[in-house]
């Protein structure tokens, strides 16, 4: 009971913080003065900060209006809103703000790039009033003509708007991917002798899913009905769409979300050429059929067929190849394309088949991880103690291993104090001496704080092997703050890596909006590692983030910053989104051999050189 209480109340905070919020935005996008809107933009990250429901702060209104205006940056206007808010659920001028501006102004202020003062610029000279309209106005070339909106811009939009269509209502694949496994696995034990796979964006390694695809191939027909009825009679199951020979639909529930999977069934003769089309992408499919035609073929889910004309009898018929999906690349002369590299970013067309091969050559691959730099023991929030930690470390197969617990900020996660670190720190090199088939390092996650500064003094942070310096708290901060913020840990010469660089949450929380460009710009510089964190919740940096990365060459760390054995297994999560931004495996410091990852610790400089 408590905790829904809790949770209700919270949503108040939620609902308090985004009203002013939307007062903020409103303000600016009147063109009303900026000095107003800041500071109901510094209420609304006041309220974001509080960990107690803010209507129950006080047992009366007198005592809740004294308490209010003890909170550093709500003052005397904002607590006469924020009672107003407890008593009428609303609030006077957020009401008005709401009927003046267009509500999907507010919608177009969440795409990367697009600032109030361009937004009240689309409004008032092209009547933007939502995503919709700005895409049809991109389309008609009118944006660029309008004043500092240049091609680059432009094109920027584009692919931010392009970003926010594909993310609304999507499944995070942290729960898309284990109730796929376990579809696979299920049809796998009906039939031991069929081929059951994962495709669709899922296999694609896209971090949020519109819909499961499963691919599935027997000889026998009376073998591919038993897996259809399975499927369509699985629990999880609250709506049949379709079931038929070849495909069945259905909706699913699954920890409180309805997810709908779609599975084919075919002949294996034909299962590589199914597989590869319900991979996708779509893109990638038209170029591969492109590609077919150049040759006098047609590929289709059934095959690669002689002539390209396209013929109703192909089903079931005798495909050139189509068994495997490697034999469609190899009958076009295209290596094999890895499902994660299956987006026009990578179509041999525009990258050119050579720069393809080399990038396929160099390309980061899962066993090639040998250190994980960004784990929690029992010293902070962790479930496992460091002899469980060395032990799963051996286990699976890691030849170096960091403990980074939390620093002091991080009370909630049990951050530790300065002696409580060093002795920590004493434990780990105690049991590390022992060790002579693991490199066991005593490092710390130090908290990035919202002004720059570390959790850590310097010569503290000095006597790590490893410093992982990562944003906890104020994630709401604007671009040019969070970019400072997020510069000055990069910079500082005992920081090896940016750990979750953006704070995001999957589908759930933005995180901070640092420019990118300006993070690798002085990673790279600095020899600082950005850190992709593995946890399919976060996924931070995100694909397109590190394919930025990739392009200046920064270095970048995979970690799992697991907190129980189970997520040591988070790495292929990290390593998909990787793979999905053409990471080289030598860009990757968890490739290297501990004796050049050591160096590294040592002097950031030198794993710069060293490339
Ligand atoms: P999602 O479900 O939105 O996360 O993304 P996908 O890629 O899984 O898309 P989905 O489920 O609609 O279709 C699975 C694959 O099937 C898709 O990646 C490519 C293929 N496919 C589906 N419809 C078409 C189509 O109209 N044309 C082509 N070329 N391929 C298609
Ligand atoms: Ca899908
Ligand atoms: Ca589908
Ligand atoms: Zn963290």
């Amino acid at each position: 009971m408590a905790a829904a209480r809790n949770d209700v109340s919270n949503d108040v905070n939620k609902a308090l913080q985004r009203a002013f919020e939307e007062l903020a935005d409103g303000l600016d996008l009147l063109g009303e003065s900026s000095f107003r809107s800041a500071s109901h933009r510094r209420v609304a990250r006041a309220i974001g900060d509080l960990t107690a429901p803010i209507d129950q702060l006080g047992d009366d209104p007198a005592q809740l209006r004294a308490r209010l205006e003890a909170i550093p940056g709500i003052g005397e206007g904002a607590t006469r809103r924020i009672l107003e808010f407890v008593e009428h659920g609303e609030i006077a001028d957020h009401v008005e703000i709401l009927e003046r501006v267009p509500g999907g102004l507010f919608q177009l202020l969440q795409v990367p790039g697009l600032g109030p003062k361009a937004v009240r610029t689309l409004w008032q000279e092209l009547g933007v009033q939502g995503v919709d309209d700005l895409r049809r106005e991109l389309d008609s070339g009118r944006v660029e003509s309008l004043p500092r909106m240049g091609r680059k811009t432009v094109q920027n939009l584009r692919s931010a708007l392009e970003f926010l269509t594909r993310t609304r209502d999507r499944l995070p694949v942290a729960l898309a991917m284990p109730l796929a496994l376990d579809l696979r696995d299920g049809l796998r034990s009906v039939e031991p002798e069929a081929r059951v796979e994962i495709a669709g964006s899922l296999r694609r390694g896209v971090e949020t899913i519109g819909d499961l695809d499963l691919v599935a191939a027997h000889h026998d027909p009376a073998a591919r009905r038993r897996l259809a009825e399975a499927f369509v009679n699985d629990g999880r199951v609250t709506d049949v769409l379709a079931s038929g020979e070849r495909k069945c639909s259905v909706r699913l529930s699954a920890g409180g979300h309805a997810i709908q999977a779609d599975l084919r069934l075919g002949e294996p003769a034909a299962f590589g050429a199914a597989l590869h089309y319900f991979t996708g992408s779509k893109e990638h499919n038209v170029l591969m059929r492109q590609i077919a035609i150049g040759f006098g073929r047609r590929l289709n889910e059934y095959g690669l067929f002689e002539g390209d004309e396209p013929r109703p009898q192909d089903h079931g018929g005798t495909p050139l190849a189509g068994a495997e999906e490697a034999e469609l690349y190899d009958a076009l002369g295209l290596p094999f394309i890895p499902a994660e590299l299956r987006e026009e970013a990578f179509d041999p067309a525009r990258v050119g088949l050579e720069a393809l091969r080399d990038l396929l050559a160099r390309l980061i691959d899962e066993d090639q991880i040998v250190a994980d730099l960004h784990t929690h023991s029992t010293a902070s929030d962790g479930r496992h103690s460091l002899e469980e930690l060395v032990a799963i470390a051996r286990r699976r197969g890691l030849a170096v291993l960091a403990v980074t617990d939390h620093s002091r900020s991080s009370v909630l996660a049990g951050g530790l104090e300065i002696d409580a670190l060093r002795e920590h720190v004493a434990a780990i090199r105690e049991l590390a001496a022992g060790l002579d088939d693991l490199v066991l390092l005593a490092g710390a996650e130090v908290d990035i704080l919202p002004d720059g500064s570390l959790d850590y003094p310097d010569e503290v942070l000095a006597e790590l092997d490893v410093v992982v310096a990562s944003p906890h708290v104020s994630l709401s901060q604007d671009r040019a703050t969070a970019t400072r913020r997020l510069l000055a840990a990069i910079r500082n010469p005992h920081v090896h890596i940016l750990g979750h660089p953006t704070g995001r949450i999957v589908g759930r929380r933005r995180g901070l909006q640092p420019d990118i460009d300006a993070l690798c710009a002085a990673a790279s510089e600095h020899g600082t590692a950005l850190e992709l964190n593995a946890n399919p919740r976060r996924l931070d940096l995100d694909d397109a983030a590190l394919r930025r990365a990739v392009e200046v060459g920064c270095l970048v760390a995979i970690d799992t910053d697991a907190h129980s054995d189970a997520q040591f297994g988070y790495l292929s999560y990290g390593v998909r989104t990787a793979r999905r931004a053409g990471l080289p495996a030598d860009s990757c410091v968890n490739t290297w051999e501990p004796e050049r990852l050591r160096d590294w610790l040592a002097d950031k400089s030198v794993g710069a050189r060293g490339r």
